[in-house]
């Protein structure tokens, strides 16, 4: 292919270059703001599914990162506390054909219950880690971090953040496409069944690996000094953070890093060498600061004031000059609202006339929390309504016990909600409990994407689809209803009614498709 040039966003230059290095599957979770990374690939040809959740992706890639071809698994940073767990023994049996997780992180929470900061995860897991600072480092990062993957045999963390995941810059698409490829199964038992005798030597090796990756990163590309010889200021950043820093420090020597995690150490300190100062510009948490701190590098971090929120070029000039006094509050701006004739609308006009105790979960319907309705009590993160709504049933008295109601989206309870109607079942609270389950057809939130639930796979072909109602009776649920919460409003109030007053534990699936969902599907089908 010759070279072209294309507008991409950071998310579509990682699946254009996904794309051209073969990549045999890529699979994920959506969540703002990685989604547009698979539905790109997949618009472009690549062979791409939504997973149910983020540790059941994870695990099918392993699988296919095993069978030694390249595969991508996407997520939003809290995805990653889903896939933790496959994550760190991932990093001990190690890969055979390449594998990149992208983390997509979201500082400043635009569309997130929090902002950790994933590059501890890294850290924490002992797996290499490239934050690109554009879309073009998108693209070519994605491509290193295959070659990384497969030299060192180690899955690799690609990290994003919102600006650098949907911003959109000119992308010259360089690489020779290669086909998807297939080998023939290899046997290493001892590197991929983690028993703690072969586990122990797997840590030793993960070590070993990470020693050699560190060495091979001091002398890579992937950091580059620019800026004068010798100045007054030097900067260490990395990721979107740099692009704040050369605007606001245009004489500035900087440092960029490409490679976060091993970090190349003398590289630092010979940069560190040619400056007065030297200040770290990063994003969340002090991560790359303490990192280089405990390396004995004198470097400054940032202020504490700085921990929160993205950065922007005032902020970094703020934080180089030490300056930490409280910024304005932002204008408050319009609160979102549920659509006009959203199917959500009579659940929580129903659950607030009846003083419901609410165990909300994530997805459109956390709206409810907001006025008209002001019907959601509590919501941490996906799936926890179900135990939580049990837990609130355990440990309140009878009568508040009674008004106790977990609501949860359709994607939502595939991801992380049937383990909940198992426990309902298994550990029934002395007043029963009752589940909705707002089955609208669509995982709304992050842009209508399919689940198992709505029978279409990501390139909207026919899927099995999972049955909701028959999987709640196979748990063991005392009663199952599917019913319509708009269309047949009062029928709805009235079974809410009896199934509270009742001791047993219920499932009330409220069917009625999302109106963008259906007008997605009208155009579709035209
Ligand atoms: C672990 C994790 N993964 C992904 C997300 C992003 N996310 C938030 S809600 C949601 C699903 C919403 O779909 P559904 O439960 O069907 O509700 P709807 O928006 O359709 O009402 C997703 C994927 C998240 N917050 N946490
Ligand atoms: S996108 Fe669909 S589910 Fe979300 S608020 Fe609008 S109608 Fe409701």
């Amino acid at each position: 292919m010759a070279e072209q040039r294309k507008i991409l966003s950071g998310d579509e230059a990682v699946a254009e270059a996904a794309l051209a290095c073969g990549v045999k599957l890529g699979t994920g979770y959506p969540g703002t703001p990685s989604t547009e990374i698979l539905e790109h690939f997949s618009a472009i040809g690549g062979n791409a599914e939504w997973a149910p959740n983020e540790k059941v992706a994870l695990e099918v890639a392993s699988g296919v990162a095993f069978s030694g071809a390249k595969t991508i698994v996407t997520m939003k940073h809290v995805g990653v506390n889903v896939a933790a767990d496959p994550l760190f023994t991932l990093a001990y049996t190690g890969v055979e054909g390449g594998l990149i997780l992208v983390s997509a992180d979201d500082p400043g929470m635009a569309s997130s219950q929090n902002e950790q900061d994933n590059r501890l995860y890294a850290i924490a897991a002992q797996i290499p880690m490239l934050e690109p600072s554009d879309s073009q480092e998108a693209y070519d990062f994605t491509i290193r971090a295959y070659e990384i993957s497969e030299q060192f045999r180690v899955p690799v963390l690609l990290r994003m953040t919102t600006r650098v995941c949907h911003s959109r810059g000119v992308v010259k698409c360089w690489k020779q496409k290669e086909a998807p490829a297939s080998k023939h199964y290899r046997r290493a038992v001892r590197e991929r069944v983690m028993i703690p005798a072969f586990a122990r030597g797997a840590h030793v090796r993960l070590v070993d690996g990470m020693k050699a990756l560190a060495e091979w990163n001091e002398k890579s590309d992937l950091h580059v000094v620019s800026g004068p010889e010798k100045a007054e200021l030097g900067i260490i950043c990395a990721g979107a953070a740099y692009q704040h820093a050369r605007e606001a420090f245009p004489e500035a020597r900087i440092l960029k890093l490409g490679m976060t995690w091993p970090l190349p150490y003398e590289a630092i300190r010979a940069f560190v060498k040619g400056n007065a100062r030297t200040v770290v510009v990063e994003e969340g948490e002090k991560v790359m600061a303490e990192k280089i701190l405990s390396a004995g590098i004198q470097v400054e971090p940032k202020g504490d004031a700085f921990l929160f929120g993205e950065l922007n070029v005032t902020k970094v000039k703020r934080l180089v000059s030490k300056d930490e006094t409280p910024e304005a509050p932002p204008k408050p701006g319009r609160p979102p609202q549920l659509c006009p004739g959203c199917p959500h609308r009579k659940v929580f006009e129903t659950l607030r006339d009846l003083g419901c105790i609410v165990s909300g979960d994530i997805g459109c319907y956390t709206l409810g929390v907001l006025p008209p309705f002001s019907a959601i009590d509590c919501c941490v993160c996906m799936g926890a309504s179900i135990g939580a709504g049990l837990g609130l049933r355990h440990g309140l008295a009878e009568e508040d016990a009674r008004k106790v109601v977990s609501v949860i989206g359709d994607s939502t309870f595939v991801h992380s909600g049937i383990t909940g109607i198992v426990e309902m079942v298994y550990n029934k609270p002395a007043t029963g409990h009752l589940v909705l389950i707002l089955d609208n057809s669509t995982t709304a939130m992050t842009g209508l994407q399919e689940n198992p639930a709505t029978g279409r796979h990501l390139n909207m072909t026919d899927a099995s689809q999972l049955d909701l109602a028959a999987l709640c009776k196979a748990a063991g649920a005392d009663h199952v209803d599917v019913i319509d919460p708009t269309l047949r409003h009062d029928e709805f109030v009235a079974l809410v009614k009896e199934r509270l007053a009742s001791n047993d534990a219920s499932v009330i699936i409220a069917r009625r498709p999302c109106i963008l969902q259906m007008k997605k599907l009208s155009k579709l089908k035209k």
